[in-house]
């Protein structure tokens, strides 16, 4: 039986980096967690380990997240959704950028959230009338606040999100739902940098070559759950961080 105080949470993303490390903080926290991927092998292995709930989705296809919709209200409903799935593809210059690498981020970044927050409020708004809130949290990043040469399709997407994220808190002004942005600078998780350049490791590394000590994972996870463990009138509209030695988007101190 699920039990009537605990709270329900839906991540997506939640088969690598932010999304998984912030699957596992929650369920530390003694929240129940459906974790939301594409990747079951990793979904499963995650569920054995920590009994965060694994559902296997593509977000960019509609059917399928009202079918998690409608999976999550048949089996004890969602009080807080967590979209953290999203990410980059490509540094080119806005007079190169790949078309379908900017579909793709806006795909991801973008239409997942609006996609989303269609299929998901309904149950939210039950969990808010239950609970006295429910919450909608969305990680974006710093790259939607300010651009950087190679960065136009994701800074382009990220803002996008970002917007959707101001639009949707004002809309719902008036009823307990909390809407929370969490924008992350330079994180270091296995794929983020990889998947962005097309699997080249070397590349990847040299991003982060001589930063001493770049955010992690858990780092971002720790804050959105304390978002969300925040007593329910508090609302962190935008928490911007980034590691010490990033002390702008181009501020970047390196050691040797
Ligand atoms: C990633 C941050 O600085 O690589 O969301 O764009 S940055």
């Amino acid at each position: 039986t699920v039990d009537a105080m605990t709270r329900r949470a839906v991540v997506t993303g939640a088969s690598s980096g932010i999304g998984e490390a912030t699957a596992r903080a929650l369920r530390a926290r003694g929240w129940d967690v459906v974790g939301v991927a594409r990747r079951a092998d990793r979904l499963a292995a995650l569920e054995a380990e920590t009994g965060v709930v694994a559902h296997a989705a593509d977000l960019t296809d509609g059917d399928a997240v009202a079918a998690l919709a409608g999976w999550l209200d048949e089996t004890g409903g969602v009080d807080a959704l967590v979209h953290v799935a999203g990410g980059a593809r490509g540094s080119d210059r806005v007079e190169a950028g790949d078309p379908e690498d900017w579909r793709w981020m806006f795909e991801a970044n973008v239409l997942s959230g609006q996609r989303l927050v269609a299929s998901l409020l309904p149950g939210l708004r039950r969990a808010a009338d239950a609970a006295g809130h429910a919450d909608l949290l969305f990680v974006t990043s710093t790259a939607a606040q300010t651009a950087y040469p190679g960065g136009g399709g994701y800074n382009a997407a990220k803002a996008g999100e970002a917007m959707l994220v101001h639009a949707l808190r004002q809309e719902l002004n008036g009823e307990p739902l909390r809407v929370i942005e969490i924008a992350p600078g330079m994180v270091r998780t296995e794929e983020f940098t990889l998947n962005r350049l097309g699997g080249d490791q070397d590349a990847a590394d040299k991003l982060y070559e001589g930063v001493e000590a770049p955010l992690v994972a858990d780092d971002v996870a720790d804050v959105i759950a304390y978002a969300l463990d925040a007593p329910g009138h508090v609302n962190l509209d935008l928490v911007t961080m980034r590691p010490v030695a990033q002390s702008a988007q181009h501020l970047l101190a390196r050691g040797p």
